[in-house]
């Protein structure tokens, strides 16, 4: 049974240069490992509470020390040469020494970076890699690995808000491997910055996730240009590479209405308008298509959407398992994205992933728009047997360090790209 020696932690910079946190933990026997914890821009209000230090004076308030001493004092106080025989007692001990109901009083940063340390180090033990571990942790054998969607252009809060829509990402759907699927979005993603130089006569300005960012007129012209860059590219929009849009409503969401481009929007006039694109594009994945706190219209956007495009809650669930249950419940949506920093320990993450799960969604493994070069996520992502993964562009290391650890999985595993559009597993 593992028994925790010690944990210690640092604040680090993330890739907005904001601090996050770093912990590491020590097992007895001397193996020890750390893990980086990312942060969100357009984060949802069910979320955990990354513990800041509201210090104006210093990072302009986004400071992490409290967080960092509350695992080197009371963490590793409590929890030092303590034996934990399963990830799950581990993640309970975090929960109740927090004692709030969303990890306000350490933080879901402290807390998760300590939830990950000790499972990449528990791996170390136990011999395995963190994938093996991981999908021990879920319950369920390793068999694929994720689809990558891969951010192409971005707006709302990831860039300057020139177009209200957060993220157009291609999905390379006709892909058989991981290395086909990330060739394929690196051609699209140059045609795609060819085409802003020539339209907008800009060279290519990215976003927080590397994705590009002219000043698009409308969301529709970015939608547009999305499909130009795939034909640019020589490949079939739709058949070999369709796309997914993170339209991140919460963000633009004003009381009863939509805030669009200046105008209001009902909210039928929305899902209106996102039907039409589902209708003009080869759009196979709609996430946050209305606002987190619109339960009222989203079973409507299941019911005229569900079943031609993934219906994704990001803020709406918040990788909270009571928030997905109810989404369940009330046919709201029909995948989860899950970020396992919206819930703070990785035990409640893998509940969250189990529910969806049963209910026949389907599951996309998330990074966060502030990233560290941290690749814990590309081994969840294949632990978990996410349907799909959202990391970022084909851009910038914080990204690129995931991508190459699933590069590296893959050559080690061999297992097979999931199929799309995702479970059940058939290998290509
Ligand atoms: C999202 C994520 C990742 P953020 O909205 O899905 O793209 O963004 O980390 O800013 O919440
Ligand atoms: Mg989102």
């Amino acid at each position: 049974m593992p028994i925790l020696r010690r944990l210690t932690a640092l604040e680090i910079l993330d890739s907005r240069g904001r601090p996050t946190v770093n912990a590491r933990c020590e097992l007895d026997g001397g193996l020890a490992a750390e893990a980086s914890v990312p942060a969100g821009a357009s984060t949802g209000k069910a979320e955990a509470l990354e513990l800041r230090d509201r210090d104006s004076a210093r990072y302009r308030g986004w400071g992490c020390r409290k967080a960092v001493a509350a695992i080197n004092r009371e963490l590793n106080a409590a929890l030092a040469d303590q034996s934990f025989a399963e990830q799950r007692a581990l993640d309970q001990r975090l929960i109740e020494l927090d004692g709030t109901p969303n990890k306000a009083r350490l933080g879901a940063n402290a807390l998760l970076a300590v939830s990950l340390a000790f499972a990449r180090a528990v791996a170390l033990e136990r011999r395995v890699p963190l994938y093996s571990h991981l999908a021990q942790i879920l319950g369920s054998p390793l068999a694929t690995l994720p689809r990558p969607t891969i951010n192409l252009f971005s707006g709302g809060k990831h860039a300057g808000g020139q177009v209200p829509i957060q993220d157009v990402l291609v999905v390379p759907a006709a892909a058989r491997t991981m290395d086909e699927a990330l060739a394929v979005a690196f051609e699209v993603y140059q045609c795609a910055a060819e085409l802003v130089l020539r339209q907008y006569g800009m060279r290519a300005l990215k976003a927080d996730e590397g994705g590009l960012a002219p000043p698009f007129p409308t969301a529709e012209a970015m939608l547009a240009d999305a499909v130009a860059a795939i034909e640019a590219a020589g490949l079939a929009p739709g058949l070999e590479v369709a796309l997914a849009v993170d339209v991140a409503a919460s963000h633009f969401f004003q009381e009863d209405h939509y805030l669009w481009s200046g105008a209001a929007l009902a909210r039928g006039e929305l899902v209106d308008r996102l039907e039409g694109w589902v209708r003009d594009y080869p759009i196979v994945s709609l996430e946050d298509g209305l606002a987190e706190e619109d339960w009222a219209d989203w079973p409507q956007l299941v019911a005229r959407l569900g079943n031609r495009v993934l219906v994704v809650g990001d803020d709406l669930l918040c990788t909270q398992p009571h928030r997905i249950q109810r989404a369940i419940e009330s046919r709201a949506a029909n995948a989860l994205l899950l970020k396992v920093n919206q819930v703070g320990t990785l035990s409640e993450a893998a509940t969250a992933c189990r529910l969806a799960r049963e209910a026949g969604w389907q599951v996309t493994i998330s990074a966060r728009s502030g990233e560290t070069e941290d690749h814990w996520l590309a081994d969840l992502a294949v632990g978990w047997r996410g349907d799909q993964i959202k990391i970022g562009s084909l851009t910038q290391s914080e990204r690129l360090a995931k991508y190459n650890r699933l590069l590296a999985i893959e050559y080690q595993t061999q297992l097979p790209l999931v199929a799309w559009p995702g479970n059940p597993v058939a290998p290509n």
